[in-house]
This record gives structure tokens, sequence and C-alpha cells, in this order.
């Protein structure tokens, strides 16, 4: 599915006024620390770069992407964040519960999108294997976390365009 033009980690910088107002929470699950751990350094350079203001980013950690969905609806339930970025990394096993988290996590962030208007932003790999991980954590693949980034920060300027 990924391709040239589906690829944002080209593109880490967007042009969007008035950044600086603009806070973030970036939730990181410990699970394939080395894979998340870039995913995380990714977003975090990738907002600070296009001048998101480092008291305004709060950053959380969580044990696997499973606890991503509750520590999101935390999050929202009790800050005023302009966007939840979510930070993961599944990787298949021996066993179906690769299978059972992905759609676990799939399905809980989305039913958070769904359900309430802060964005809440999908930065989860599920992978076959390490080094697809590895290729999409700052390989040939680019950095997932940049592309997590870029979409909090125009998710969070689309929310603000609706509410003025
Ligand atoms: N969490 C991840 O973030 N990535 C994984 O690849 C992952 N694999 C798991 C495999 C098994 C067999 C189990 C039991 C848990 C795994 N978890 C993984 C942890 C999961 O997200 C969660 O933290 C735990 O299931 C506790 O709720």
């Amino acid at each position: 599915m990924s391709s040239a033009h589906q690829n944002l980690s080209s593109i880490k910088m967007v042009n969007i006024p008035n950044v600086d107002h603009f806070s973030f929470t970036i939730i990181t699950a410990q699970w394939n620390k080395e894979v998340t751990g870039a995913l995380e350094i990714g977003c975090l350079e990738t907002l600070l770069a296009n001048g998101v203001k480092p008291e305004n980013i709060q950053q959380l950690e969580v044990p696997g992407a499973w606890e991503l969905i509750s520590a999101a609806k935390m999050v929202l339930d009790s800050n005023n964040t302009n966007a939840v970025i979510c930070i993961g990394a599944v990787i298949k096993g021996d066993t179906p519960h690769f299978e059972y988290i992905c759609e676990g996590v799939t399905v809980g962030l989305a039913q958070l999108c769904a359900n309430q208007s802060i964005p809440v932003i999908y930065g989860v790999l599920t992978v076959n294997n390490l080094q697809q991980a590895l290729d999409r954590c700052g390989g040939i693949h680019g950095n997932k976390g940049d592309e997590a980034a870029v979409t909090a920060l125009q998710m969070a300027s689309l929310s603000q365009k609706i509410r003025k």
C-alpha cells in the first residue's frame, strides 16, 4: 500500500500560521522501544521544526499499543490539547495475537476519533517483521513519526479553521 505518492515523510515542513498557540500530546508505547523511540523522536523533532513550543508538547508513555486507547481517552477527557498523537509498533509473532492487537487498537482509536472532535493521530506501525518496522522509523520508507506530526499539525489547523 505504501507508495511514493502516499509517503509524507519527505514533507516535514508545513506552512501553518499560529503554530505557537498549538499544544500536542504524544503517547508512545514501550513495546518494541527501538522502533517506537525512533518514531517518537521523529514526531517531536518535526513538531519543533514547525514552530511548536517545547512547553506545549506533552510526552507520555504506555506499556503497549493496546494501552494507547485508554491513555488517549484520559488525555481527551482531561486537557485541551489540539491533537493526540499515538505511537506504537505491533510486530507479527507466531500467534494470532498480532491480529487481535492490531484490530483492537485500530478500532479503539477510530472510535475515539468518531466520538469527539479533537484529532487522534494513528502513528502505529503494524508490520510483519522488525525490518519492516526499521524501514519505517528512519529507514528506506522514512519516519512515520514525522508523518504523524505533520498530520497532527494539519488537523489542528483544520479544526481551528472550522471553529472560527
Ligand atoms: N504491544 C505492542 O505495542 N506491540 C506488540 O508487538 C505487542 N505484541 C504482543 C504480543 C503478545 C503475545 C502480548 C500478550 C502482548 C503484546 N503487546 C504488544 C502488548 C499489548 O499491547 C498490551 O500492552 C498487553 O497485552 C497488556 O494489555
